[in-house]
């Protein structure tokens, strides 16, 4: 079969959720993807920074296949012996005293959500179901009835009504607008401490730091999704700690399992997560045996390959020499780390066609909000491939490519 043909498949049978490009990926080692055709790509994408550690990464793998043949799921009613031993290392790694494991990251959103709404409640000051969170605009949290509740992007929104109450948005790094929006029933503010969705938004230097000051003097959590901007991501095992600051809550995911597996973490102090007594919470696969196992070997892998210090070396590299391409269509080249976003200027009529040019080239992009390029390979990624790829980018980014759009030089 060829590529056309597993694309049939998809639209036949698939629902038409995604607009994904046409390329159909069989085969994945490190930074590298090969498509049915043979065809070899540099992932760029990194599965939305899920695969961090590098696609298929031998450790976790064989982490993997040796749990799965011996114990893959239990549920809660009983115990099993990978989650403490890996709930031990992330404590250890994080500096974080419990964590509540969830499946996706939406489902960590959601915990945090309800436990933020429970703690309030229990602190005191807040009239039942009168609980409020503040939320960043432009943010992206999951897919969830309650997440999109609180989103402002009008498709994710739209015809999924009734909405969950109980969220007031601000604009992401304002601090006098954050100041205004505590009420009384306050219970948390909710942030990513770099909007990936919104084309890699790195917030205002000190904005982490002072947010979580005004949590602290109001007496309110600071929770931080980090599920895609964490675990060395930004180049720093956290985007909060390139300002020292530890959030109350810390959400993560992707690639706390290195793209094997879907795992997410809930991470708080043991006071906050005393709120969830028994059966108050929980889920099927929750901190099931196999995920705990993948898990703690992709976090080991994490640490053991020096992928933080990876991150953030080559990350500056990368931006430099992305900065140095003199592109009559580029307005910003943007992020921290291997968490990189290139903006394109509305007249170079967005950034879909440059990803397929680029995919052409044999890099695999994603345009996020139309006229930002992402670049978040994993960050496995050597300086040679990040040359490799530069070597690629630049004729695209000069417009030396079929269809690239007539910019008027200014
Ligand atoms: C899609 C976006 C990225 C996330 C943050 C929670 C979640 C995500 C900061 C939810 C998930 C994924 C979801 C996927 C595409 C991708 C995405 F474009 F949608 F927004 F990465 F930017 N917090 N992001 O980035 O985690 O439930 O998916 O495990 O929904 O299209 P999940």
């Amino acid at each position: 079969m060829l590529t056309q043909d597993y694309v049939q498949l998809d639209e036949t049978y698939g629902a038409h959720n995604y607009k994904p490009l046409n390329v159909v990926i069989t085969q994945g080692q490190g930074v590298w993807v090969t498509d049915v055709e043979g065809r070899r790509y540099l992932d760029c994408l990194s599965a939305y920074s899920a695969v961090n550690q590098g696609h298929c990464h031998p450790r976790i793998v064989q982490a993997l296949i040796a749990q799965a043949q011996t114990l893959t799921l239990t549920s809660r009613a009983f115990r099993n012996d990978q989650m403490g031993l890996f709930l031990q290392d992330l404590a250890s790694l994080t500096g974080y005293e419990m964590a509540l494991l969830m499946n996706t990251g939406a489902e960590a959103v959601e915990t945090a959500v309800k436990m933020a709404r429970k703690w309030g409640y229990q602190r005191g000051g807040v009239p039942e179901d009168q609980a409020e969170i503040i939320v960043c605009a432009d943010n992206f949290h999951g897919r969830t009835i309650s997440i999109i509740s609180f989103s402002t992007e009008p498709q994710y929104r739209a015809g999924f009504g009734p909405f969950t109450p109980g969220f007031k948005v601000v604009p992401f790094g304002d601090l006098r607008s954050l100041e205004a929006a505590f009420s009384a029933n306050t219970v948390a503010f909710l942030v990513e401490p770099i909007q990936g969705e919104s084309g890699v938004h790195v917030p205002p230097a000190g904005y982490l730091k002072w947010a979580k000051a005004l949590c602290e003097e109001h007496d309110v959590l600071f929770m931080a999704d980090e599920i895609q901007s964490g675990l060395g991501r930004s180049g720093k095992l956290f985007a909060c700690d390139h300002e020292n600051v530890k959030p109350d809550v810390m959400i993560i995911g992707k690639a706390l399992s290195g793209g094997c597996y879907p795992v997410s973490a809930v991470l708080a102090s043991a006071d906050i997560l005393s709120v969830f007594r028994p059966g108050d919470h929980g889920s099927t696969y929750g901190g099931n045996p196999l995920a705990c196992a993948v898990a703690r070997e992709a976090m080991k892998v994490l640490v053991e390959e020096n992928l933080i210090e990876n991150s953030a070396r080559l990350g500056d590299y990368f931006q430099a020499k992305l900065r140095a391409i003199a592109s009559p269509f580029v307005q910003e080249v943007r992020g921290k780390g291997l968490f990189i976003g290139v903006e394109l200027k509305h007249e170079a009529g967005g950034a879909r066609r440059f990803c397929e040019a680029l995919m052409r080239q044999g890099l695999l992009c994603k345009e996020t909000h139309e006229h930002v390029i992402r670049f978040a390979p994993p960050l496995v990624i050597t300086q040679a491939e990040i040359d490799w790829a530069l070597a690629r980018i630049e004729p695209v980014l000069l417009g030396q490519f079929e269809g690239a759009p007539a910019l008027a030089l200014a």
